[in-house]
């Protein structure tokens, strides 16, 4: 039996180009390899707060993108968090399993309960919510990015207290770290990871953006005064990230490419990688409009995710209710 692995994705904002290369390729990645679980979380979101017209449009849009990326419904189990009450439920069982200590000890929860004074209980108890997408689903594997990791790891101390106290009721699962893979940078500071929450999104591309805007950033990314189209991180990180987005568009290697452009000048070099990222980038397009005018087809995905996160989840709740002597 294929092993499970299980991953949320929070409703906030329109991924980039950055997020395409580094995670949904690993995630196309893990849909062969793994039973593989990907659901939206909007529960998570709502930590901070959030506009309710324009959070549930993200719903959607999330889904939508990420299926036109190329994660395949038929090898993918996609649901929302929220369509399940057992979730919640399961959360405060565990809850009362986790320390105050704990949480208050997680480096997310300290760095934005700094920045907003007035946050809520929920920002704390986030990590325990998290534990229970993981636990109510007998997750092996938890691919997240290093800022995540900590949650996963409390994941795993949850289940190994409840196992211990109770029964052994909880696979204990194991974080995979994303962030292996191909780090693209910001086009204007390309010593920047390219982030969706970047400030200055001009070097910033994302993935439903006009096509025409994002040729222009990417002809006016930095660059250097050499006119030499070689890969050299640290001094051209300019030319060496366009170099890097090419390479994981058309799979070629670093070595054909420097060999492609031996000959070429910056500009001539911008405009290939320009067109890769808009071909790219209006298939993707295409395809996610095609999806969320096609409210049949995502609901049909989305009706079968919710039934086997229910039907799974409701029976460790049941479990969990036995054991810890609750109801009649
Ligand atoms: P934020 O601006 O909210 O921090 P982000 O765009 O930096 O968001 P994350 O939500 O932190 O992205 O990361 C989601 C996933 O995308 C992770 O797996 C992460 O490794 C990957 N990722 C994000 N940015 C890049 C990037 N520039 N290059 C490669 N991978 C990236
Ligand atoms: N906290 C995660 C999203 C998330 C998640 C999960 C990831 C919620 N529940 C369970 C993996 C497993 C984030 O902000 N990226």
């Amino acid at each position: 039996m294929k092993k499970i692995s299980l991953t949320g994705l929070q409703p906030t904002g329109i991924i980039t180009l950055g997020n395409y290369i580094g995670s949904i390729g690993q995630m196309v990645e893990y849909q062969e390899k793994y039973d593989s679980y990907i659901f939206i979380a909007d529960m998570h979101a709502i930590t901070i707060n959030q506009d309710p017209k324009i959070l549930k449009e993200n719903i959607k849009s999330l889904i939508a993108l990420y299926l036109a990326c190329g994660i395949d419904p038929e090898k993918n189990t996609i649901y929302i968090q929220s369509e399940n009450p057992y979730v919640a439920n399961i959360s405060w069982l565990l809850e009362c399993n986790t320390y105050y200590g704990e949480l208050s000890r997680m480096t997310q929860f300290k760095d934005k309960s700094l920045k907003n004074k007035n946050f809520t209980s929920g920002l704390l108890t986030y990590p325990v919510l998290m534990a229970a997408d993981i636990l109510s689903m007998n997750a092996d594997y938890v691919p997240v990015g290093l800022d995540q990791k900590q949650h996963v790891e409390l994941a795993r101390d949850i289940a190994e207290r409840f196992n211990k106290k109770y029964k052994k009721i909880f696979v204990v699962p194991e974080p995979i770290l994303k962030d292996s893979g191909t780090k693209i940078t910001d086009l204007q500071d390309p010593t920047k990871k390219m982030s969706k929450s970047s400030e200055n999104q001009k070097g910033v591309i994302k993935l439903l953006e006009d096509l025409n805007i994002i040729r222009k950033k990417i002809m006016s990314a930095t660059t250097d005064s050499e006119m030499r189209i070689v890969y050299d991180m640290e001094n051209k990180p300019g030319i060496s990230n366009l170099i890097n987005i090419y390479s994981s568009l058309t799979k070629k290697s670093i070595k054909e490419i420097e060999e492609e452009f031996k000959d070429s000048n910056y500009g001539n070099f911008k405009s290939k990688v320009a067109d890769v990222v808009v071909d790219t980038i209006s298939k993707i397009q295409e395809r996610y409009y095609e999806i969320l005018n096609n409210e049949e087809y995502l609901n049909k995905i989305l009706d079968e995710g919710k039934k086997k996160n229910i039907e799974v989840s409701k029976k460790i709740y049941e479990e969990m209710i036995e054991c810890i002597g609750l109801g009649r």
